[in-house]
């Protein structure tokens, strides 16, 4: 990445800030309405017009302005689009993460944004209409949540940390049993307390603002952790794969915390490490 890549990706930046404005109120006005919920590959797995319509807006817009870059979304791989992370200028996009919270109207859900340009992640932009909350990083520029800069906890100890993780949305028992053994390794390290929120890049933005240590998952898609990756990263912490190694982005498994000792610890007491399909 040359300083002439880095000014057009800070331009980039801008629109990809001022594309969450405009779909936010999308996801606000139908997260109060009655909803229609169909469902992709289980039951537990669930889908709204609304993710599909943000998604078709944020697709739309990109596409007008930047015809030649590449595009991964949710719902877009869901309709049959091939995942395939190349160098050119790609938009990683999730148009509602936390589909089951706006289902329920439990108001952590987010429009997540990540930009990767010859596979190197250059800036996340989170956000979450329904608390108003705007998460935004820069590479190498810092993280804000609205005006105010985001700083991770200074903890250093697991024993003393604040742990997410989320039970996703798989129901297949084996993957279930591999789910609770690492949720029993954790709790009994032991840690402070294990909490979810139900949307991967909430819980990553809330360990970058400081209210929780670390969080890790297994089975998330690219979408889920791309954005909200950035933004930790910026806040002064890391992101790496559960085993301890460095972040595949398609690999579908993340620890993310506020420093590589609470990440290390972390990644000791998983027990399970899962392998799943790439995306
Ligand atoms: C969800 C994640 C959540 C995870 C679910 C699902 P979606 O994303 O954010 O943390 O547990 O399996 O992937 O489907 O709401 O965009």
């Amino acid at each position: 990445m040359d300083s002439e890549d880095f000014q057009l990706a800070e331009e980039y930046f801008a629109f990809a800030i001022e594309l969450a404005k405009k779909v936010g109120p999308m996801i606000r006005d139908a997260f109060y309405s009655e909803k229609e919920i169909l469902t992709k590959s289980c039951t537990t797995d669930l889908v709204t017009e609304t993710d599909q319509n943000v998604e078709k807006t944020i697709l739309e817009a990109i596409k007008n302005s930047y015809p030649k870059h590449d595009f991964i979304g949710e719902e877009s791989v869901a309709g049959g689009l091939k995942c395939n992370l190349t160098d050119a200028p790609t938009w990683i996009v999730d148009p509602i993460d936390g589909t089951t919270n706006f289902v329920h109207r439990f108001p952590y859900v987010a429009v997540c944004i990540g930009f990767v340009w010859k596979k190197e992640r250059l800036f996340g932009v989170v956000y979450n209409p329904i608390l108003n909350e705007m998460f935004t990083a820069f590479k190498g520029k810092g993280a804000n949540l609205n005006d105010k800069k985001l700083k991770v906890s200074k903890e250093q100890d697991l024993g003393k940390s604040m742990i997410m993780t989320e039970c996703g949305s798989s129901r297949d028992p084996k993957h279930l049993d591999k789910i609770f053994k690492n949720m029993q390794s954790v709790i009994s390290a032991p840690v402070h307390a294990i909490h979810s929120l139900g949307s991967a890049a909430c819980n990553i933005c809330m360990v970058a603002q400081g209210g929780a240590e670390a969080y890790y998952e297994f089975g998330i898609h690219c979408w889920d952790y791309c954005a909200a990756g950035i933004i930790v990263e910026e806040a002064g912490g890391v992101v790496i794969d559960t085993q301890g190694g460095e972040l595949d982005l398609m690999r579908r498994r993340i620890i993310a915390a506020n420093n590589m000792s609470v990440a290390k610890s972390l990644s000791n007491v998983i027990v399970e490490q899962m392998e799943l399909p790439r995306d």
